[in-house]
């Protein structure tokens, strides 16, 4: 875990005082955030990393990108089984192609600038006080905790819905052109699905849903994926896009399946295995 001292010269602490928790600094920040996660599902904190940092931030990000699993693969928005029965109109049955690529936890260097926000005490108790959790805690998930995820030219990362309830992420290089955030927020809600809001999105006659983002390097964003349809648009230009995102989860011990950290990482590693052994109890063919 990364010491306060070192978190307060990564983060812009005039603006962001996290050492600070109970200051009028900080509890303003976090008043702001609330509120707009309480009206639209989002919101973004400017300059949140030190703006002499942003080129460091930049360029670990580029060094970590070769080591993202380069898969394309065919998804829907729910991240359901492709072959799972819904009805002819349903837009679960709309095919997109996912061509975001994830640096796993264990290619990002534990000096990086991302791990050592992740990490950071006084950043996960901020987050928890923007989302209103009394409890926050790193995944346990050797892979998925901290990932960059690089959306290199001509690929997008499609329209999806979270499975995760909340999500932090911060862009640490932009595209050249393209490769906005958009989402539709509060498109659906625990009670409703919208599937005709939901479908027009998807076949492009929802503009009124979206809503874009021109999140800069160093930005965090806080977002409630659940509930928010969001994708990140086709990249264009030469430079591939590149964003940090903080997995949290208000249970600790969280693990990926293994057939999703396949497809997410190219591998698995003893952990996986060992939580799909707890649930089996064999690892016979199914
Ligand atoms: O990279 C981004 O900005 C968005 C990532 C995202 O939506 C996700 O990882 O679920
Ligand atoms: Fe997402």
């Amino acid at each position: 875990m990364a010491a306060l001292g070192v978190l307060d010269e990564i983060v812009d602490s005039a603006q962001y005082p996290l050492a600070d928790p109970e200051g009028a600094g900080l509890r303003a920040a976090v008043r702001r955030v609330r509120a707009e996660l309480d009206d639209s599902g989002c919101t973004v904190l400017p300059g949140f990393i030190r703006p002499e940092l942003i080129d460091a931030l930049r360029a670990q990000g580029e060094r970590m990108a070769p080591h993202a699993y380069y898969q394309v693969e065919r998804v829907n928005a729910y991240n359901i089984p492709l072959d799972t029965e819904l009805p002819q109109d349903h837009p679960g049955r709309i095919v997109l192609e996912r061509g975001n690529a994830f640096v796993p936890r264990d290619r990002i260097p534990a000096d990086a600038l991302i791990h050592q926000i992740y990490t950071a005490e006084s950043f996960q108790r901020f987050i928890a006080d923007c989302f209103g959790l009394s409890e926050l805690h790193e995944f346990a998930d050797p892979l998925a905790g901290l990932c960059l995820n690089v959306v290199a030219p001509g690929m997008s990362h499609p329209w999806h819905f979270d499975t995760n309830e909340f999500t932090v992420s911060m862009v640490t290089q932009p595209a050249e052109t393209g490769g906005i955030f958009e989402y539709c927020p509060n498109i659906r809600t625990p009670e409703a699905e919208n599937l005709d809001n939901v479908r027009a999105v998807l076949t492009g006659s929802g503009e009124r849903f979206v809503q874009r983002l021109q999140l800069c390097p160093g930005d965090l964003q806080l977002f409630r994926g659940r509930f928010s349809l969001h994708r990140v648009a086709p990249v264009d230009g030469a430079r591939q896009r590149h964003s940090a995102i903080f997995a949290f989860t208000d249970r600790p011990g969280m693990v990926g399946t293994v057939e999703r950290t396949r497809q997410l990482f190219g591998r698995v590693l003893p952990d996986h295995l060992a939580v799909a052994d707890a649930v089996r109890g064999d690892r016979l063919l199914d």
